[in-house]
């Protein structure tokens, strides 16, 4: 059995890996300079928000900062391929859904807006008004506007998605299934639980000031590469990095920073991960259990030897409520129960909270490895729940740092697209709008596939993503999207969403980040976005259109919205040709969005307020608020060990690929090349199973639903993961998500801990 795709893993992420890696995606763009330029205003006070991820902007710092993701994600955009009319002149819709998504996005930019034609079987050029008036007709169609799902996926900007979810709610429906239903929606649960907030507490530079950071369940040499930077300059000066990662990570443990040209030059790289743990999938509450139950013993033995307590008593006096029932909590959690559920020992888990109590101030980050999972919310509430007791919140150098995803995802959040929106945001837009917005929950992504399953749904409308390759049971997505009244999809490249066309059915192009959008004075327009640290900042394009019929996101919006609802209540053609007026409107039903206009203009933006940040606690109890529920009684690895063939999987990203989006088909940090049906495996478990390295296998769900889940035809790879967990990329694997094994609180898929067993090819 050939293995060439397996080989050498990078020897530290960034390096002149990330450099070679940069030329070829700008020149792929391309023209190389073109390519260039544009990077160069990427993240600029005067150019445009980097597509790429969610991670804030330095202050101070290099005029460029250099990142060989966001060099994908921009020159994947900026590329000069096109999608013309004339590609689906020669392409039926059911041939190019046989094909791969890198070969669909790779064909380049869409170019004109097209309506599907059931009798060619090809998407065919239509005018934008038609296409409006036509979505105007269906939607309006319906007996009631909760037949329609309106998906949203975080690139879209504060404009955009404010334009979207007032037309929305004057249609009707608070339908707003959203990515982030997807990803971080347990950190929001969690977070508002605990600390009032949905969001993180922390700005770049507390991360200057930490002594310690906690990284868990994240990769960001990959998807969040400049945030590498910060945990360079942090290890550097001696800040201690704790890594909780059930696998090891290339860009965690090193990394070369192509800013600094002395370790360029010498080919030298800063170890990042002072200290690394491999927790088992879904353990890491009961890892931060064990850490707060280490904390605890540590202070019993502080004030026996008549020393101070290592615990902020002020801090949770003044500041906290629960905190006695929380202690009991812990006490009752036995270090059997810690370990084993974690599957670290108790003298790691000891190592880990030693490094907490030295230090002063601590942040903890954490992404995917921690939301996707069943037990997301009260892991988040026990992240929280540690970092309270020596009171690491609110102050300088210590809090809590959910990285988000998309460049804008927590922005749209903040803007209203939000299926269970607050009163008080309804009440305001009530008021500014002059209209009885509607006040039952909608769907978020889960019910919305409950809905289209059952029929009660009938319409899908997309603003931006990939929804049918994103969501969970893709195979299950794709059937249903295909039996709708009205599929419409706002996007810049072609997808597979795409592909599934509903009985009337729009493709309808936008225009990038990174292109100019000119107003009907000729004037350009800047749009705004929210990052990771709540800084609200504006971004222009630079780069000329794709195509001259493009049109923007807030011009589609728009123009959908004005053929269903009619501009009596809100003048959408204005708003659509001057975005400050949108912004004006924004300011009034917003909070902390004073003078909105003059300070996105400011260079790097504003801060959004947040209460938690300053010790201020919108929780019940006025208070932040642990939480003293006990640890799951099972997670998916405990469950899976009865069985010897039962295995845990989570799906993660490669490092050539932004989500759905394939950029190619290597995975440089973890030695895979050409290769994407590829399964993580301990070696012990490849031998266990009775199979060879490379050897083909199926994947097979075993989630007990009456669904049969099979991913055919992927090859086993040895890996450094513990036992019984085992990893492979998604969107490939989404087949196996089952929807009806979700985060409890959150609804989220359980992407990261689905259990599979393997059934060899050919035997
Ligand atoms: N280049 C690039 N950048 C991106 C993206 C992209 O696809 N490409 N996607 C964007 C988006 S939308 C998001 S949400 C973020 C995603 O950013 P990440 O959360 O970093 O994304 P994943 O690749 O899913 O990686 C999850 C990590 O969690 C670990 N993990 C899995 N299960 C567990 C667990 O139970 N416990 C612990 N402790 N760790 C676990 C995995 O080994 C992996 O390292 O990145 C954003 N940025
Ligand atoms: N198994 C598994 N499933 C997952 C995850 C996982 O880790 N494992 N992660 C989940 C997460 S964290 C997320 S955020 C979701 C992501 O889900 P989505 O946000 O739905 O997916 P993307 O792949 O980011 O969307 C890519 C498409 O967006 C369009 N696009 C790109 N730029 C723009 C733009 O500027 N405007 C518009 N209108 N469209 C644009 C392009 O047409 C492109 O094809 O997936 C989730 N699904
Ligand atoms: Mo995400």
């Amino acid at each position: 059995m050939s293995s060439q795709f397996i080989g050498k893993k990078s020897k530290a992420a960034g390096g002149w890996g990330a450099l070679k890696s940069c030329g070829k995606h700008l020149l792929a763009g391309g023209s190389p300079l073109a390519g260039a330029k544009t990077m160069l205003k990427a993240n600029q006070p005067d150019g445009f928000d980097c597509p790429g991820c969610a991670w804030g902007d330095p202050e101070h710092g290099s005029s460029f900062e250099f990142c060989e993701n966001g060099v994908k994600a921009v020159s994947w955009e900026a590329t000069d391929k096109r999608v013309t009319p004339d590609f689906f002149a020669q392409h039926k819709v059911s041939d190019l859904r046989q094909w791969s998504d890198h070969d669909l996005e790779n064909q380049g930019r869409l170019t004109h807006p097209l309506r599907y034609d059931a009798t060619s079987d090809r998407y065919l050029p239509v005018a934008w008004d038609d296409a409006f008036n036509e979505i105007g007709r269906v939607l309006n169609g319906f007996d009631h506007p909760n037949r329609a799902e309106f998906y949203t996926s975080g690139r879209a900007s504060n404009e955009a998605a404010f334009l979207y979810q007032l037309f929305v709610r004057l249609y009707g429906t608070n339908n707003f299934p959203d990515c982030s239903n997807m990803c971080h929606e347990a950190s929001g649960v969690a977070l508002r639980q605990a600390i009032g907030v949905g969001k993180g507490t922390v700005t770049l530079a507390d991360f200057e000031q930490a002594d310690a950071i906690f990284v868990v369940g994240q990769n960001p040499g990959t998807n969040h590469p400049r945030m590498l930077g910060d945990l360079r300059k942090a290890a550097m000066r001696g800040a201690r990095i704790v890594v909780f990662n059930p696998i090891r990570e290339r860009g965690l443990e090193r990394f070369s920073d192509p800013q600094d040209k002395l370790q360029m030059l010498r080919g030298g790289s800063t170890a990042i991960a002072s200290d690394y743990l491999q927790p088992r999938m879904g353990g890491d509450m009961a890892a931060f259990r064990g850490m707060s139950k280490a904390v605890f013993a540590a202070d019993a033995a502080a004030l026996a030897a008549g020393k101070p307590s290592v615990l902020d008593h002020d801090f949770l006096r003044q500041h906290t409520a629960e905190f006695e029932a929380y202690r009991a909590a812990v006490d009752a959690t036995s270090w059997a129960e810690i370990e084993d559920q974690s599957g670290l020992t108790q003298a790691e888990i000891e190592w880990a909270a030693n490094i907490y109590l030295g230090a002063k101030n601590v942040i903890c980050t954490w992404a995917m490895g921690v939301t996707q999972h069943r037990h997301s919310v009260i892991t988040i509430r026990e992240i929280a729940n540690f970092m309270l007791l020596r009171g690491n919140l609110g102050r300088p150098g210590a809090g809590l740092c959910p990285v988000r995803g998309h460049s804008n995802v927590q922005g749209d959040r903040t803007v209203g697209i939000n299926e269970k929106p607050p009163a008080a945001f309804l009440d305001a837009l009530a008021r500014e709008f002059d209209f009885e917005p509607p006040r039952a929950d909608g769907n978020n992504v889960l019910g919305a596939i409950g809905a289209m399953l059952d029929g009660s749904a009938q319409a899908f409308i997309g603003l931006g993503g990939n929804f049918a390759r994103a969501t969970p049971d893709s195979a299950l997505v794709a059937e249903i999207l295909g039996r709708q009244k009205l599929t419409v999809h706002i996007g810049t490249k072609l997808n597979h969403s795409h592909l599934l066309p509903g009985a009337v059915s729009f493709i309808l192009p936008c225009l990038g980040r990174t292109e100019i959008d000119l107003n009907s004075k000729g004037v350009s327009q800047i749009v705004t976005v929210e990052d990771s640290m709540s800084m609200v900042h504006g971004s222009g394009g630079i780069n000329e259109p794709a195509s001259l019929e493009l049109r923007s996101e807030v011009a589609i919006v728009a123009g959908m919205a004005a053929a269903t609802v009619g501009s009596a209540k809100v003048d959408w053609a204005a708003l659509a040709d001057d975005y400050d007026l949108i912004r004006d409107h924004i300011s009034r039903v917003l909070p902390g969005f004073e003078d909105y206009n003059i300070r996105v203009r400011k260079p790097r933006g504003f801060y959004l307020r947040n209460t938690a940040a300053v010790r201020e606690w919108v929780t019940p109890a006025g208070r932040a608020t642990f939480w003293a529920g006990a640890l799951p009684e099972a997670v998916e690895h405990q469950a899976a060990r009865h069985d010897k063939d039962v295995f845990v999987l989570q799906t993660f990203r490669s490092h050539d690929q932004y989500n759905t989006t394939v950029y190619g088909m290597n995975d440089r940090y973890r030695g895979i090349y050409g290769e994407r049906n590829v399964v993580f495996m301990n070696q012990a478990d490849i031998d266990a199973i009775g199979a060879k390295v490379a050897d083909r296998v199926d994947v097979i769900g075993v989630h007990d639903d009456g669904r049969s889940r099979v991913a055919a035809d992927f090859r086993l790879v040895p890996y450094d993961i513990p036992r019984g967990c085992v990893a492979g990329y998604y969107p490939e694997l989404n087949v196996l998500v089952p929807i009806g094994t979700a985060g409890e609180m959150s609804d989220t898929p359980a992407s990261k801990s689905i259990l599979v067993r393997f059934q060899q090819r050919g035997r």
